[in-house]
């Protein structure tokens, strides 16, 4: 039984397509959670098609929009889920709002019993596409996060360890841990062969930080499946929200103490984190195994119709490259 959960979405909205709040809004209520979405871009598309319009939310209309929740007794959140987020002004408007609802529960004598999901969405294989005063920004709030899901590269900036083989991947969250005191912190995706070798699994690695301040790491390797998604990070972590709380909430004692830390001596893999993760691993399973199977199809239609269409030299490169990008988008529904 997990009691009824509120929670805030802070992330992107695209017309067309499924990453950001597209993907995890749904993702969140098809598991009943109660989801009030505050969009920090509206784009026609996800920026991986390389072209898009629309505008970014600015940090005065964030923190309006919050007002307005507040001043209708609707900021009662259980838990907050925070994703892309361009710019660093409205990344600390963001950070203000997480920071508030933190004081709120402490304030309501609950501590413990408001939970950030924090996605530090700026980059991936090594390339930032957010804007670059953002990354310290991200170092100062994510010290107020309960949960952090940087993949591989950020994970990298954050810690500022290069992260090669599993030593190097230890020390790196063990520096989250230390350095900004984060109880919780998965690092999604991680791929330790090397680059000209072919993968053929990738890794979660999560650790959980102790009632005594001990870390507990786990590491779930699953099947890599050999195509181009979007959108996987902001549907493992809205899914990871959910089974958080499930997780937290089953594990006798825990929810009780209206704490979110395990004790000592408890297995990493009974760890809420990883019984979390390990359902989120399945869900993203299914759901990337027929976004994929059903892809493999679109793209003999597209470069049918890249062959045939009447676009010249680059211009077939780049029609191909967006029919690519829409065939790649998650199929959840
Ligand atoms: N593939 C699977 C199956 C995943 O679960 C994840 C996790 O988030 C990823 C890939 C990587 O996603 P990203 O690099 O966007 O965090
Ligand atoms: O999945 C991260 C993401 C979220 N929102 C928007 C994006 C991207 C990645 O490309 O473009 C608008």
């Amino acid at each position: 039984p997990v009691p009824d959960t509120r929670v805030l979405a802070v992330a992107s909205h695209v017309v067309s397509g499924y990453v950001g709040n597209k993907i995890a809004v749904f993702s969140m209520q098809s598991l009943g959670c109660d989801v009030a979405a505050l969009n920090t871009v509206q784009f026609s598309n996800h920026t991986g098609y390389r072209q898009w319009t629309g505008t970014r939310v600015s940090a005065q209309e964030i923190t309006d929009l919050y007002r307005g929740l507040q001043q209708s007794y609707l900021d009662d959140f259980d838990m907050m889920l925070s994703g892309y987020v361009p710019g660093a002004q409205a990344l600390e408007a963001v950070g203000q709002i997480a920071q508030d609802l933190k004081a709120k529960a402490a304030r309501a004598e609950q501590p413990g019993s408001f939970f950030w999901v924090l996605d530090p969405v700026m980059g991936d294989n090594g390339n930032l596409y957010v804007a670059q005063d953002v990354v310290p920004v991200y170092k100062g709030l994510i010290a107020h996060a309960d949960l952090i899901l940087p993949n591989q590269f950020e994970a990298e900036l954050l810690s500022e360890v290069k992260i090669i083989d599993m030593p190097s991947l230890t020390r790196a969250i063990e520096a989250l841990h230390s350095r900004y005191g984060i109880p919780h912190v998965v690092i999604t995706s991680v791929s330790l062969t090397h680059p000209d070798q072919p993968t053929k699994s990738l890794s979660v690695v999560g650790s959980t930080m102790t009632s005594a301040r001990q870390t507990r790491a786990f590491k779930i390797v699953f099947p890599a499946i050999d195509c181009y998604f979007s959108g996987t990070g902001d549907m493992f972590a809205a899914l990871m929200v959910v089974r958080m709380r499930e997780a937290v909430w089953n594990t006798p004692g825990l929810a009780e103490r209206a704490s979110w830390l395990s004790e000592d001596g408890v297995d990493a893999l009974e760890l809420p984190l990883a019984k979390a993760a390990e359902k989120v691993l399945a869900s993203m399973h299914e759901v990337l195994t027929k976004t994929c199977q059903a892809m493999d199809v679109k793209m003999e239609r597209a470069q049918a119709e890249v062959v045939r269409g009447e676009e010249e030299g680059e211009g077939k490169e780049k029609k191909l490259h967006l029919l690519k990008s829409k065939a790649a988008e998650l199929r959840l529904v």
